[in-house]
């Protein structure tokens, strides 16, 4: 990925070395793996657990371990209504006091970690699928304004760092996408800096009970790349997973590395798509069964650690570039 001008293949981090040798000697292997995202310890709830009340230990064995072993560090993520400590919203807090809960908690993480987080996941899904916003709890006390102010904050307390939208679904260059390009705009227009958005990629290989539609086609994977770039801003596939109705057949998996061969090339094929992250490295860990039963098998190492045949199509795709 270096050779070819991008900056990386990572993956989700979750520290479980005791019990997993085989995970850690993959992600400490710098030929297959040189960014990592925190899976969830950088999260609010994870952070601060109560007003005020910050707790770093597991966030910070995650910083040190990218930093000791040279990886890349990308992190996830600031503003978010899911994995949201339950203070947030229990307070029913007035709009000024929820920016400034908003902006002390911004000032805090991201100060703590500034000059070490490369990328920041500023905010996190604040569009529906139908490209309206999401009725979180800043939407609804602050209003649009909650996401530009992040920005704002961020920047502020981290100015080295890129600050990135992140969101799931926008690969299908559908009004969600189109919707999400305008963020952009209005990010700006509050004077604020985006560097990029993030598509977490979470696609799946087949119909499936919670998705219908498959990975889109090259065509339109590079279109919805482009309604990003074109308004200079990076693009990075941040969470990628490409699911399929279990038990896995040797024709899925077929398909599954087809899938992913496309996805990886979108991203080669446009200068601004700076590298992809897989959210983990193993179908042993991964969120998918836990979320969606009956479906699973998204990722490019089997349960064993061995690699699949999704493997071979990503290498194939960085190759080919
Ligand atoms: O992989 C994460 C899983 O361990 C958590 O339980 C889950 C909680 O929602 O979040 C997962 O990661 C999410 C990521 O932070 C944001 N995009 C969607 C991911 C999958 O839910």
């Amino acid at each position: 990925m270096k050779a070819k001008g991008k900056s990386h293949v990572g993956t989700a981090l979750a520290l479980r070395w005791g019990d997993e040798p085989l995970e850690e000697a993959i992600i400490r292997n710098p030929l297959e793996i040189g960014a990592v995202t925190p899976e969830n310890s950088l999260k609010w709830e994870s952070v601060e657990p109560g007003r005020g009340n910050f707790t770093f230990e597991v966030a910070d064995a995650h910083v040190n371990f990218a930093l000791e072993h040279d990886l890349s560090l990308r992190c996830h993520t600031l503003v978010w209504h899911s994995q949201l400590a339950p203070w947030v919203e229990a307070g029913n807090y007035d709009n000024a006091t929820l920016i400034e809960i908003m902006r002390s908690h911004i000032y805090t993480v991201a100060g703590r970690y500034k000059g070490r987080c490369k990328h920041w996941d500023v905010v996190n899904e604040a569009l529906e699928e139908d490209g309206s916003w999401r009725e979180s709890v800043f939407y609804k006390t602050i209003g649009e304004a909650f996401l530009p102010l992040a920005f704002k904050f961020a920047a502020e307390a981290d100015p080295d760092a890129k600050l990135w939208y992140n969101d799931y679904n926008l690969e299908y260059d559908e009004v969600k996408t189109i919707e999400t390009a305008n963020l952009i705009d209005l990010i700006r227009s509050y004077g604020a800096r985006i560097d990029g958005v993030g598509l977490q990629g979470h696609l799946v290989v087949e119909s499936t009970p919670t998705q219908s539609n498959p990975t889109p086609s090259l065509e339109v994977l590079e279109s919805a790349l482009r309604r990003f770039t074109d308004k200079g801003v990076d693009v990075e596939y941040t969470e990628i997973d490409i699911r399929m109705n279990t038990p896995a057949t040797p024709e899925k998996l077929e398909e599954q590395a087809t899938q992913y061969n496309r996805v990886v090339t979108s991203c080669m094929n446009n200068d601004r798509c700076i590298g992809i992250t897989l959210w983990g490295i193993s179908d042993k860990h991964s969120w998918i069964p836990y979320t969606f039963e009956g479906e699973g098998a998204a990722l490019a190492w089997d349960e064993n650690f061995q690699k699949k045949p999704a493997y071979g199509g990503i290498l194939q795709a960085i190759h080919d570039a």
